[in-house]
């Protein structure tokens, strides 16, 4: 029996027979996604392609798609925060995994691989501005994950247990959530890069303990979170998007990577005096490595 179409009302289809927010065709994406936030950074990616077949914008979310050597990719600028990554995430894989046509889900799922290429702050001395990190889990406090269905590993619940117990972080703000990296991917990303636990945030100032003129609900959490470890495990840097891309992804059963350059270092307290340069060398090895797996 065939199944029911998806309403016109949840998958939103433009007149083009694109994706309403990304306004992407399904023929437009590849199989390859590089995320980032900032729409300028959308250009810088793809000016080190072989040749750029397609550009689309809407809003914030401008993509570029075209080819590295043989590899056929395409770059997605997400904006800022989880809340947009809930958007990306939904409608990229609306994109290869549901029929447009027939407003169902198809019977064979595709698996993309997505590597975010973000800037970050670091909760640890030793990790210096302009150094770069791969999160090896994302705990998302932003609370995007809790209002789906997904599953974790036995290792995840011990880690989120061990961070609820060290940060009390439940008794003052909303229950986080833990994923994995994609190991397929991570396991390609390893010399020259710093490995470690990313928290995802839900603002840039509060959120991160930054006081411009508020003060904070919770002054010692972020204390708290440079001081976490549990076996090899330790909290390398916030940013905004992390837990929501590996949260989503492995819910959806995409392979995903969030790197992250420090622009800021909260326990120096110092910031990075090029980060232009630092994300333009970040970009360059990262393709480097896409283009040989
Ligand atoms: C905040 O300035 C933004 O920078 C970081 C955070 O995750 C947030 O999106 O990443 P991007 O540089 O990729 O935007
Ligand atoms: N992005 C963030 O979210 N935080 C920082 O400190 C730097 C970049």
């Amino acid at each position: 029996m065939m199944a029911n179409p998806i309403a016109e009302s949840e998958l939103i289809i433009n007149d083009r027979g694109a994706i309403y927010h990304l306004n992407l065709r399904p023929e437009e994406l590849a199989p390859t996604i590089i995320t980032v936030g900032d729409p300028d950074r959308v250009q810088e990616v793809s000016k080190h392609f072989d040749s750029v077949e397609l550009t689309r914008q809407h809003r914030e979310f401008v993509t570029h798609t075209g080819f590295l050597g043989n590899k056929r990719i395409s770059v997605v600028s997400t904006g800022i925060g989880p809340d947009n990554i809930d958007i990306v995430f939904n409608e990229l894989d609306a994109l290869v995994n549901i029929d447009f046509n027939t407003r169902t889900i198809k019977p064979s799922l595709t698996s993309l691989n997505i590597v975010r290429i973000g800037t970050c702050g670091a909760l640890q001395a030793e990790y210096g501005v302009d150094s770069m990190v791969v999160s090896s889990h994302g705990v998302g406090i932003d609370n995007l994950l809790n209002y789906y269905q997904h599953d974790n590993t036995e290792q995840e619940n011990e880690l989120l247990q061990q961070f609820i117990q060290h940060t009390r972080i439940d008794e003052h703000f909303s229950r986080p959530y833990i994923h994995s990296a994609g190991s397929s991917l991570r396991m390609h990303f390893v010399d020259g890069f710093h490995h470690g636990m990313t928290v995802t945030c839900p603002g840039f100032y509060g959120p991160q303990g930054r006081v411009l003129r508020l003060g904070l609900h919770y002054p010692n959490f972020i204390d708290l979170l440079t001081s976490f470890s549990y076996g090899s495990h330790k909290i390398a840097n916030f940013e905004m998007e992390t837990s929501a891309i590996y949260g989503l992804g492995s819910a959806l059963g995409h392979q995903c990577l969030s790197i992250s350059v420090v622009v800021a270092n909260r326990i120096s307290q110092t910031f990075s005096a090029d980060g232009k340069k630092a994300v333009e060398s970040a970009i360059k090895k990262v393709l480097n490595v896409l283009s040989g797996i």
